[in-house]
């Protein structure tokens, strides 16, 4: 198991949900602080060098966990679920995109708010078959690039699709490709899922990527979630993917992401210690 951070470029919106922005600042001080890679919230390919990337993992010895699409939805107003064809066709355009880009970096692409909702006016059935429709879609061009596409369920007070991870996995069985699976964050999961660890377990052979926040959303350690339950099922499921710190930053966004680390460090430290494979 792997540990990372979620960066931003420096223009992001406020609505990038990021511990830090800049690419290359943010990238420093994550190796500085003992992250072992990044994860990249992007809204487009194009924001982005893939030269810059390369140079920069080699010169901090760090990896891209991960390349994250919540600005594709908050910033630009594209998913999957959109009754308009040209906007699902410009959602599946930019997707292509970070896909491209995570054929050399990470392998993996989320879906968070990009999966889409249940719109006015639609039935909970169409967003479903809108949502099925482009996940085989962009889970085609995916495969070839080696490239998973991970959903990552969010709390119903953010959004009204695919709130728990029950009811992700149940439409990837629809989606019907290897190569997407779930994103579990566990603070939606404190608040949607029936226990945390159940949940993992349960839904073990679908979870490829995790977020890890605290009950309040702050760093691992500063609120009331059990951490250690939750690698326990980590565990059980032999879990070996990365554990990315999605937190508020607070008004302090490095002595938040020092806390984040030195919290999970010596326990990701343990959890690899005693590592029995799968
Ligand atoms: C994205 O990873 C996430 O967890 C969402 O809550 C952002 O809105
Ligand atoms: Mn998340």
């Amino acid at each position: 198991m792997k540990t990372a951070v979620t960066i931003a470029g420096a223009e992001a919106k406020a609505s990038a949900f990021v511990v830090w922005r800049g690419f290359e600042e943010s990238i420093r001080k994550a190796a500085e602080y003992g992250y072992d890679g990044v994860e990249l919230a992007l809204k487009g390919a194009e924001e982005i060098r893939p030269a810059d990337i390369r140079h920069w993992m080699k010169e901090y010895h760090m990896e891209v966990s991960c390349i994250t699409t919540g600005q594709v939805f908050a910033d630009r107003g594209l998913y999957f679920t959109h009754p308009d064809p040209e906007i699902r066709k410009k959602a599946i355009e930019v997707f292509s995109g970070l896909i491209d880009l995570a054929g050399e970096f990470g392998g993996l692409v989320n879906a968070g708010r990009t999966r889409g909702f249940v719109g006015p006016g639609q039935t909970r059935k169409e967003a479903e078959n809108l949502f099925v429709d482009t996940m085989q879609v962009l889970c085609d061009r995916a495969e070839r690039r080696q490239v998973q596409l991970i959903i990552e369920p969010v709390n119903r007070y953010e959004i009204n699709f695919i709130n728990n991870l029950d009811q992700g996995a149940a439409l990837l069985e629809k989606v019907q490709r290897v190569n997407c699976g779930l994103h579990a964050d566990v603070f939606h999961m404190n608040i949607e899922d029936d226990s945390i660890g159940g949940s993992l377990i349960r839904n073990g052979k679908w979870v490829r990527y995790i977020h890890f926040a605290d009950s309040n959303r702050l760093a691992p350690g500063l609120g009331h979630l059990d951490f250690d339950e939750v690698l326990g099922a980590l565990k059980v499921i032999h879990y070996d993917g990365w554990v990315s710190v999605e937190i508020l930053p607070g008004g302090n966004p490095d002595d938040m992401a020092r806390k984040a680390i030195d919290f999970i460090r010596p326990k990701v430290m343990r959890y690899n210690g005693n590592w029995e494979g799968k």
